[in-house]
């Protein structure tokens, strides 16, 4: 499949309400757009690396410098038999995974369109649908509590709430005490260091599926003691970007549950080996979210549907997110699911071109 040229834009779409975590409070999503073609075929992805290192250590102007600059003009012009062929000539850089991720996604739409079938289907899925929760982020604990009976009314099978140190313990007592039966998680993304073991230890009493991420990015080593300290299954999510990390992660004990991110894990080549790890290991895993836009979010759905994914993903309506998609198809949850969507081969969904190019803050062609 040969690729003839791409266009990168760096788009930005406002935020319905901000988004806090503890590292931070997002108002806008800001990423780079990915076409690349091939023919009349056209393949989408996003990046979901930040404008600063707040979540990992990629930002979005070095993701975009290195697309334009090295990655697309190594690509463009040249020939791939299949995704595998392209992850080949991609192995040997360091780092930099959601900038690979971008460009390998991107060429799996466009390798599924020139076969005329559904990602899902060249990825090895199965079904129409896959399940969702929901991910909260931090606002004050009465809110929250709306918030989470509004989703729970909704269908949503989970409940993700962001926690930060201060906004942790409280929150978890009155919502479990309101909602004493539902799925419920915390996501810390590594606020916490082992020296908070005991606090850790009493999240142990609010019957939690799972606490993601509550150390350090880079650190698989003190999950792994972590884990062995408390209860509760400890879910990995910033830590897991190659499939080394899963298998280091799951050999040492460090999680019992991981968080799968397409456009973290440098793509579905690497991203299929750290499914496949998981599931020699009898770990479940689930696909977690960065906010994306609409092309992003069919990504995440059609990834889903891999038979290892047998907890609810944080792959919720665009509508909870932004007023207008950059997509002309709606992707909005249905009793807590999210079905595939439906136009046919590759991620199955099409620019809204007009409004894409109103939110466009760049654009690059890379010529063959
Ligand atoms: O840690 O999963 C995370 C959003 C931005 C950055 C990190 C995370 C998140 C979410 C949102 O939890 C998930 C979603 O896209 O709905
Ligand atoms: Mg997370």
């Amino acid at each position: 499949l040969h690729i003839d040229s791409a266009e990168l834009r760096l788009v930005r779409l406002p935020l319905v309400t901000p988004f806090t975590i503890s590292t931070g409070t997002m108002h806008d999503k800001v990423f780079p757009l990915l076409t690349l073609r091939s023919g009349d075929l056209e393949g989408y992805a996003e990046g979901v690396m930040d404008p600063l290192p707040d979540y990992l250590d990629e930002t979005t102007a070095g993701a975009m410098s290195f697309l334009t600059e090295v990655l697309l003009p190594g690509v463009v012009g040249k020939a791939f038999a299949n995704p595998q062929a392209l992850h080949a000539t991609l192995r040997g850089w360091r780092g930099n995974r959601m900038a690979l991720a971008t460009l390998e996604m991107a060429f799996w739409d466009l390798w599924a369109k020139s076969l005329n079938v559904p990602l899902s289907t060249v990825l090895g899925g199965q079904g129409q649908a896959v399940e969702v929760g929901v991910s909260l982020g931090i606002t004050p604990v009465d809110d929250t509590l709306a918030r989470v009976e509004s989703h729970l009314a909704q269908g949503y099978r989970r409940i993700k709430l962001k926690v930060k140190p201060g906004h942790d313990l409280d929150l978890l007592r009155a919502v479990r005490a309101a909602f004493p039966t539902a799925h419920l998680t915390v996501d810390a993304n590594c606020c916490y260091t082992l020296a908070d073991t005991a606090l850790l230890q009493r999240m142990d009493d609010f019957d939690l599926d799972y606490i993601e991420q509550p150390l350090a990015w880079n650190d698989i080593h003190d999950h792994a003691t972590l884990q062995g300290r408390i209860r509760t299954p400890l879910c990995l999510d910033e830590s897991i970007q190659t499939p080394a990390h899963a298998r280091k992660a799951l050999q040492s004990g460090a999680c019992r549950v991981m968080n799968i991110k397409v456009g973290r894990s440098g793509g579905y080549t690497d991203s299929l080996r750290i499914h496949d790890l998981c599931d020699a290991f009898d770990v479940p895993v689930w696909c977690g979210g960065m906010l994306e836009s609409g092309i992003g979010r069919a990504h995440n759905i059609h990834l889903s549907t891999l038979p290892n994914f047998r907890k609810p993903g944080d792959v919720s309506s665009a509508s909870r997110y932004f007023h207008r998609d950059i997509i002309e198809q709606k992707l909005e949850t249905e009793g807590g699911w999210m079905p595939l969507p439906e136009t046919g081969a590759g991620i199955g969904v099409t620019l809204d071109r007009d409004f894409l190019s109103h939110v466009t803050l760049q654009k690059h062609e890379i010529p063959a």
